[in-house]
C-alpha cells in the first residue's frame, strides 16, 4: 500500500516532534518544515532525523510561514495527503511585545497555506489541520469551554489564532477543503519550551535543589490551566483528519489547577517542603529546611491582560474521535521531572 504523506509546519516545536514520531509509527512519509536560525534548532527531532539517508521517511526542508513562495513550492514538491500547521509564535506574553509578527505568522501564515492549497488545485486531495488554542476563549466566563463557547481572546496571540480559526472555517465552507481546527488546551511534556511555566518551574526547582540556581522568578500564581500531555494531544490531531467529514474539536482534560498548585505538586515531588508568605507581587516561597526564599514573584512576568481560568469540555472528541486524555497532571509532572534529572545524573 502507498505510504501516506504528511507535511508538518512547525516540525521543530514540541508538538511537531511528538506528531512526527506518531506518524512515522503509523508508517507515514513525513516532511517537516524548519525555519532558518543561527543555531541548530532540531534538538527535539535529532533522534529521528538523518539527512544522509536519502531513503529516510523523515525529511526536512527550509521554509517559513512569512514566505508564501516557500509554502507553495513545498506543498507542490511534497504532494502531501495531510498538512499540519503547527507553526506559530506561540508564546502569549511575547505576543504583547511582537504583536505584528505574531499576527503575520499565526494569522496570515495560516491563510498562506490555505491559499497555496487552493491555488495548486488541491482542495479535494489535501486534508488540513490548524493548531487552534484555548487562548481563543480568553476572558470567558463559562465554567467549561467547548466548541460552542464564544471566543474572547485576551492577547495578540489569542486574537491572531481567532483569525486563523475562522479563515480555516471559511476555506472549508468556500472551497470544500477538508480543514479542521483543533482547539487544544495547554499541553506540556519534557520537551516543552523552557519559558512556558510548567517547564520553567520544574527546571528551576531542580536547578535550585542541585545548587545551580538560587531562585525561581514567576508571575501570576492564581491563573488556572487545564494541562494535558502533548503525546496524547497529537493523536487527536491525526484522528480529526481521519474522519469522514471535517469539523472542529476541543481537546482538553476537563481538570484545572492554579500555577501555585502546580508549583506545590512539583516542589513536593522534587523533595522541597515550602511555605508561602506575602501577597501579589510580594508573594514568596520559603524552603522550610534552610529558611531560604526559593521562589519570588516579579512584575515582569505578569501579563498586561491575564486569561484567569480555562477548563475544557472535550465530550465531542470523546464521542466522535474516541479520543481520551491518558496522562494525569501528576504523571505528567513525574515524567517532566525524570527527564530533567537526566542532566543531573539522576541526583536530587
Ligand atoms: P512551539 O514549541 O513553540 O513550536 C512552534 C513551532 O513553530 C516551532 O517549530 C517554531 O520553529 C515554528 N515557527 C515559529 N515561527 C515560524 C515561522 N515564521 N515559520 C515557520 N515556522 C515557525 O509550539 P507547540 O507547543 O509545539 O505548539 C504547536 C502549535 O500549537 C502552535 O501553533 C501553538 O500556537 C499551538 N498550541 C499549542 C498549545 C500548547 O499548549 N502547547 C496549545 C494550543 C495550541 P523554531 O523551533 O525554529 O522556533
Ligand atoms: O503560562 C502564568 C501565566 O506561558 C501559563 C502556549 O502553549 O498554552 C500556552 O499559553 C500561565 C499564565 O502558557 C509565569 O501568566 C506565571 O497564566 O505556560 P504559559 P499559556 O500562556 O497558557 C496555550 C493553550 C497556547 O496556545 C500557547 O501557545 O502561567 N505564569 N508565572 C507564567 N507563565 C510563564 N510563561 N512564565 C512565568 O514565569
Amino acid at each position: 500500500m502507498k505510504k501516506k504523506i504528511a507535511l508538518i509546519f512547525g516540525v521543530t516545536g514540541q508538538d511537531g516532534a511528538y506528531l512526527s514520531k506518531f506518524l512515522l509509527k503509523k508508517n507515514y512519509k513525513v516532511y517537516g518544515v524548519k525555519r532558518r536560525s543561527s543555531i541548530i534548532n532540531t534538538s527535539r527531532i535529532d533522534d529521528i532525523y538523518n539527512d544522509i539517508n536519502s531513503k529516510s521517511n523523515f525529511v526536512l526542508f527550509y521554509g517559513d510561514l512569512t514566505d508564501s513562495s516557500s509554502i507553495l513550492s513545498l506543498i507542490k514538491k511534497t504532494k502531501p495527503d495531510e498538512i499540519y500547521n503547527l507553526a506559530a509564535q506561540s508564546h502569549v506574553q511575547v505576543s504583547f511585545e511582537v504583536p505584528e509578527y505574531s499576527a503575520e505568522v499565526n494569522s496570515v501564515g495560516t491563510l498562506r497555506i490555505l491559499e497555496a492549497i487552493k491555488n495548486l488545485g488541491l482542495e479535494k486531495k489535501v486534508k488540513f489541520y490548524q493548531a487552534g488554542t484555548s487562548e481563543m476563549f480568553g476572558k470567558t466566563k463559562e465554567k467549561f469551554q467547548n466548541e460552542s463557547t464564544p471566543f474572547y481572546p485576551a492577547s495578540p496571540y489569542g486574537v491572531s489564532k481567532v483569525f486563523a480559526h475562522w479563515i480555516t472555517v471559511n476555506y472549508r465552507e468556500a472551497y470544500k477543503i477538508f480543514a479542521c481546527n483543533g482547539v487544544l488546551f495547554n499541553h506540556e511534556s519534557p520537551i516543552r519550551g523552557e519559558t512556558f511555566v510548567t517547564k520553567k518551574i520544574i527546571q528551576g526547582l531542580i536547578r535550585i535543589k542541585n545548587g545551580n540556581q538560587k531562585k525561581l522568578f514567576l508571575g501570576n500564581l492564581y491563573s488556572k490551566r487545564d494541562w494535558g500531555h502533548a503525546r496524547d494531544y497529537v493523536e487527536a490531531m491525526w484522528k480529526m483528519l481521519q474522519q469522514k467529514k471535517p469539523a472542529d474539536y476541543v481537546i482538553a482534560t476537563g481538570k484545572t489547577f492554579t500555577i501555585k498548585e502546580f508549583v506545590n505538586k512539583a516542589a513536593k515531588k522534587i523533595g522541597f517542603k515550602i511555605r508561602w508568605v506575602g501577597n501579589g507581587v510580594n508573594e514568596k516561597a520559603i524552603d522550610i529546611k534552610n529558611k531560604k526564599v526559593i521562589i519570588e514573584c516579579k512584575k515582569r512576568y505578569f501579563r498586561p491582560v491575564e486569561v484567569d481560568y480555562l477548563k475544557g469540555n472535550a465530550n465531542k472528541a470523546k464521542k466522535l474521535l474516541k479520543w481520551f486524555p491518558k496522562t494525569s497532571l501528576d504523571k505528567l509532572i513525574d515524567e517532566m521531572i525524570r527527564y530533567e534529572l537526566k542532566f543531573y545524573n539522576d541526583k536530587l
